[in-house]
């Protein structure tokens, strides 16, 4: 019988896009929009304190593009603490401006396809780090959803787990040749959101994130299992940006 992979898995992950209601915002006074950003801003802060404090992360970013204007990432150890902070977000007077475009919920997964001598290997330091992510706040993200396919001979989930671990060896000798340029946090969504899976990558140039996608569309496990949602780009907007970027 095929085997399912175990995995470990960390803190979930709640990428919460939004667009912002430039007529409103247009409309509102002055003293308005300075209450809302006031709030957002307030809101950073609390959040940049739960980072501090390494009970989770969270970063903003400025998508290119109409499908939204902003992506929110944020990651906690529970779906009520995401759900507490999305609400958070819509009660504050920010949350008046800013219009739901599109949201993914998954958890932070490294599966355990090579074997561990560990019993726990989720404590080992290095890989505690990687389920647990500070978010790197490099200048540029790209967010897409993904599946493995099956459909007749090209199914994933009828595979022989040593099969499937060869192909992920593979596909992780590709994104090897992009350390230092592309830094990825693969998070689960099988029972959690429409898709299998959720990838986010950070760069410090976008074109890596070209570079890299289509160089791994000719690994076997993407060229014959992978398939793909919509792709969300932006750019990274620091506390000290919003004021600016909602400048008008
Ligand atoms: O976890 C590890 O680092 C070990 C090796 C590894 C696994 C198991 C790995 C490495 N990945 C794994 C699993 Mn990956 N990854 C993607 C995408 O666009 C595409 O074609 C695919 C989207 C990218 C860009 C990427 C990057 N990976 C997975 C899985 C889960 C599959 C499963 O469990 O069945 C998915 C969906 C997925 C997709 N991967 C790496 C990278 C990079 C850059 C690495 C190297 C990391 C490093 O060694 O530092």
């Amino acid at each position: 019988m095929v085997e399912a992979v175990e995995t470990m898995d960390g803190w979930y992950s709640l990428h919460d896009f939004r667009t912002v209601d430039w007529t409103s915002w247009k409309l509102a006074t002055e003293d308005e929009r300075k209450e809302a950003i006031d709030s957002l801003q307030h809101l950073l802060v609390k959040w940049d304190k739960v980072e501090d404090g390494k009970d989770g992360s969270h970063a903003l970013y400025n998508i290119v593009g109409q499908k939204a204007d902003l992506m929110f990432m944020f990651l906690r150890p529970t779906t009520n603490e995401l759900a507490t902070i999305e609400t958070e977000l819509n009660k504050s007077k920010m949350g008046e401006f800013l219009i739901p475009a599109h949201s993914y919920v998954s958890i932070v997964e490294l599966s355990k396809y090579r074997p561990y001598k560990e019993e726990h290997p989720e404590e080992i330091p290095e890989i505690a780090a990687r389920l647990k992510p500070i978010l790197p706040k490099w200048e540029h993200v790209c967010f897409y959803p993904m599946d493995r396919r099956r459909h007749g001979d090209e199914n994933w989930y009828t595979l022989e787990k040593d099969v499937r671990g060869k192909l992920l060896y593979e596909h992780s000798m590709t994104g090897r040749k992009y350390a230092g340029k592309v830094s990825q946090i693969i998070t689960g969504s099988i029972g959690l959101d429409d898709w299998e899976w959720g990838v986010t990558l950070f760069a410090h140039d976008p074109l890596q994130f070209k570079k890299i996608v289509y160089e791994m569309r000719f690994d076997e496990v993407s060229s014959k299992y992978g398939e793909f949602g919509e792709f969300f780009v932006g750019n990274h907007l620091p506390n000290e940006a919003i004021a600016t970027y909602l400048e008008i």
